[in-house]
């Protein structure tokens, strides 16, 4: 099976091209390395340091016995993503490749309309590339949970029955998302459907819920070039991350508003899990399957005790602040999302939480310093 991964140096796309290395497939990746830009605009870094690309695949090469064909390129230029589809001829087309970061795109007009760009552009050059060149690929999207906001009932896998007015009807549910960035996997979300019963592709998009942990690869702290990046800066580190990398340089926990917001959540180990399991059951021609990929629910304050309570076990004293939100976002709501779909594909998470923060504070404490220097990135500037 050839696996192409768009994105394949980011967050995501390195560790499952990492996950996948010891299965039956053939990786291939693309990316532009704007992740690193984007960090680096923001003025940071990972919190673990991690290879050039060049580093990373003579390490993947050595290490799996295997080889890893790379493409440097951006998806929003067509011709380049359209010639390397009709070249590698993949079976499976993941695409990470994204800008994942709702502050980011809500930083000013030129972020708000390059994210959307950047975003709905590379996806309608993948709709068309497969389209043309690889038709019967499975198509797994990114999406994410903060399609859906936080309406005042339940939230289906994507699809709701409802009855109007005497008639009823199998519908699209209700995207009410909250950033620029959450607004393109509307739009995308949209555009797939669209593209499914129009050109007869398949695809899942995955609703995913917010990610956290570290990927190490084999034989990680020995061999280092293997590991996945680690971001904690107000744009690109996801929560619990951030939570960590804030606890290990005794900065104050930083919970937005009352904290009582709810999100899903999910470990990366587990991510990746859900992903071989998309894969080994693709929808059928035209088909747009949807797939809410979380595994617990928490309010943020919730997982501030949980980083704190961790640390402690560690012998780490960790205060919690509550900070007025730089987002617009409900603190109290209900929050009810399904994820039968995944259950249903055989999915368990892995471990317990507690253990994957653990985990997570272990991989980072060597690297305290370094966080350290770059603490200033933690505060939250980006205010909607
Ligand atoms: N939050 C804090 N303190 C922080 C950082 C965040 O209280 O230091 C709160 C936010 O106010 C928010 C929640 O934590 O209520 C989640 O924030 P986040 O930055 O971890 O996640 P979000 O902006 O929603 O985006 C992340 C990923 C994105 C993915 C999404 C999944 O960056 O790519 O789509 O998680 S979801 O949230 O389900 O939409």
């Amino acid at each position: 099976m050839k696996i192409l991964i768009l994105g394949i140096d980011g967050y995501l796309g390195w560790s499952l091209a990492n996950y996948f290395a010891n299965e039956d497939c053939q990786i291939f990746g693309i990316d532009s390395f704007f992740r690193r830009k984007w960090v680096k605009d923001m003025g940071s870094i990972s919190a673990i340091p991690i290879a050039s690309m060049n580093s990373r695949i003579k390490a993947y090469e050595a290490t799996y016995k295997k080889e890893m064909l790379f493409y440097k390129g951006d998806i929003t230029n067509y011709e380049f993503l359209g010639s390397k589809i009709k070249e590698i001829q993949p079976d499976v087309i993941v695409h990470f490749a994204q800008c994942p970061s709702a502050p980011y795109s809500m930083i000013s007009q030129s972020k708000s309309v390059w994210v959307q760009k950047n975003n709905l552009i590379g996806t309608l050059n993948l709709i068309y590339a497969a389209k043309e060149y690889a038709p019967d690929a499975h198509i797994i999207k990114l999406g994410t949970m903060g399609e859906y906001g936080t309406p005042n009932v339940d939230i289906p896998e994507g699809f709701f029955e409802i009855e109007y007015k005497g008639r009823k009807d199998t519908l699209p549910f209700p995207r009410q998302a909250n950033s620029w960035y959450h607004l393109s996997k509307v739009h995308d979300s949209n555009n797939l459907q669209f593209a499914c019963r129009n050109f007869g592709l398949r695809c899942t998009d995955i609703m995913q819920g917010v990610v956290f942990g570290f990927h190490g690869g084999p034989n990680y702290p020995a061999h280092r070039k293997l590991g996945t990046r680690l971001d904690f800066d107000q744009a690109f580190g996801t929560v619990i991350n951030r939570f960590c990398c804030e606890s290990i340089i005794n900065h104050a926990i930083t919970v937005y508003g009352d904290g009582t917001q709810i999100r899903s959540f999910l470990p990366l180990k587990d991510c990746m899990q859900c992903i071989k399991l998309v894969i080994q059951n693709p929808p059928e021609p035209r088909q747009y399957k949807v797939i809410n990929q979380f595994a617990n629910i928490h309010a943020i304050n919730e997982l501030a005790s949980k980083v704190a309570g961790v640390c402690k076990l560690l012998s780490m004293e960790v205060k919690i602040v509550k900070m007025k939100n730089p987002r617009k976002e409900v603190e109290k709501h209900y929050y009810n999302p399904d994820n039968q779909n995944l259950k249903n594909l055989g999915y368990t998470p892995s471990s317990n939480f507690d253990s994957e923060i653990m985990e997570l504070i272990e991989s980072i404490k060597p690297y305290k310093k370094r966080i350290f220097e770059y603490s200033s990135v933690l505060n939250p500037t980006i205010n909607w």
